[in-house]
């Protein structure tokens, strides 16, 4: 395929779709290829990678590709904004992504899929792409994942396709197992044009008419509120492990300033205030997360959802 250069349009909400658009949403940690993946898709001059990294506040960015020579002006992306990575983004993520998805059930369209991101490159799944990975788990459920692509980014920078064969063969053992045995297809990313619409292409092909994300049926289905379904839950456990580990923070730089007698070390005073302030807003989160009493007792009476959450990796985000 010769290198084309598509025009684009961005959608401005999920109203302006069509019944038979195909939207497909990207998930995964910030500086994984999301953009640079919409970038090569369009080709040309596009530049969401760039967009995308200067705008730290921006929304959800839906882009329609027009004119593609088989799928016309169908295909919708989402395109998730980059964020530090910080607990506290995987909130702000979960909302835009999540008012999305609803908004979208709502129109009575479906979510074709979602291209969950990750290098190739990491030596190890930690921190930022471990927790991404959960929330992808919780996101689409046992459900969903069918409608899940894995895509690995950054070929091109291995200095040998072994290590990356290895490195896909250890994710699908064990992050991505479960996702896989429910439906999910793992893809490569090569950095170029042709390596983008095949992805997408295969995704085109496969029916997901019936797939239903857990998310979706929480929410849409079941009128839980955010907080309620799954993926809130699994955050406000890793809100309550942080603020553990804040106050421990806390208490043991308190007890060095008293085992000093009266001579606090110079940057106490400063240090304090921020792991002080740090504790404040990891509580605001809590309490904003925390389903009510009430709403809980609820909640035990009422119906589960059909699908479950998958559960990926097995060590502590
Ligand atoms: N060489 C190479 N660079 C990539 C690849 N995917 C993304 N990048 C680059 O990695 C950086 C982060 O990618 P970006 O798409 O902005 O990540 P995002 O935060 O997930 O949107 C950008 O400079 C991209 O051009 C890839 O497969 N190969
Ligand atoms: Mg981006």
């Amino acid at each position: 395929m010769a290198a084309a250069s598509y025009e684009f349009d961005i959608v401005p909400d999920a109203k302006s779709l069509k019944d038979d658009d195909m939207v497909i949403a990207s998930m995964g940690p910030t500086g994984s290829g999301k953009s640079n993946f919409l970038d090569k898709l369009i080709g040309g001059k596009a530049n969401f990678a760039v967009a995308s990294l200067e705008s730290q506040s921006s929304d959800v960015v839906a882009v329609r590709v027009k004119k593609h020579p088989l799928y016309k002006d169908s295909i919708v992306i989402l395109d998730t904004p980059g964020f530090d990575n910080v607990l506290k983004s995987d909130l702000e993520i979960l909302e835009m992504v999540s008012q999305w998805l609803l908004d979208v059930h709502h129109m009575k369209i479906r979510i074709k899929g979602i291209l969950y991101f990750h290098r190739i490159t990491d030596t190890r799944v930690s921190g930022a792409p471990n927790r991404n990975m959960r929330l992808m788990g919780d996101l689409c459920g046992t459900k969903g994942a069918a409608a899940a692509v894995l895509v690995t980014t950054m070929w091109d920078q291995l200095r040998s396709d072994d290590i990356g064969i290895r490195r896909e063969q250890d994710l699908i053992k064990n992050f991505w197992r479960d996702m896989v045995s429910n439906g999910s297809t793992v893809d490569r990313f090569f950095n170029d044009q042709k390596s983008s619409w095949d992805i997408v292409g295969k995704l085109a092909l496969k029916d997901t008419s019936e797939v239903l994300l857990l998310l979706q049926e929480e929410i849409a289905v079941l009128n839980r509120a955010l907080e309620e379904t799954r993926a809130g839950q699994n955050l406000l456990a890793q809100f309550h492990r942080l603020r553990g580990t804040q106050k421990r923070q806390l208490s043991i730089l308190e007890s060095l300033a008293k085992s000093n007698g009266h001579n606090p070390p110079p940057d106490f005073a400063i240090r304090h205030a921020a792991l002080s302030t740090q504790i404040k807003e990891t509580t605001a989160i809590i309490e904003k997360l925390q389903v009510p009493l009430g709403r809980k007792i609820r909640l035990l009476f009422q119906r589960n959802p059909t699908g479950r959450a998958i559960v990926i990796g097995d060590s502590q985000p």
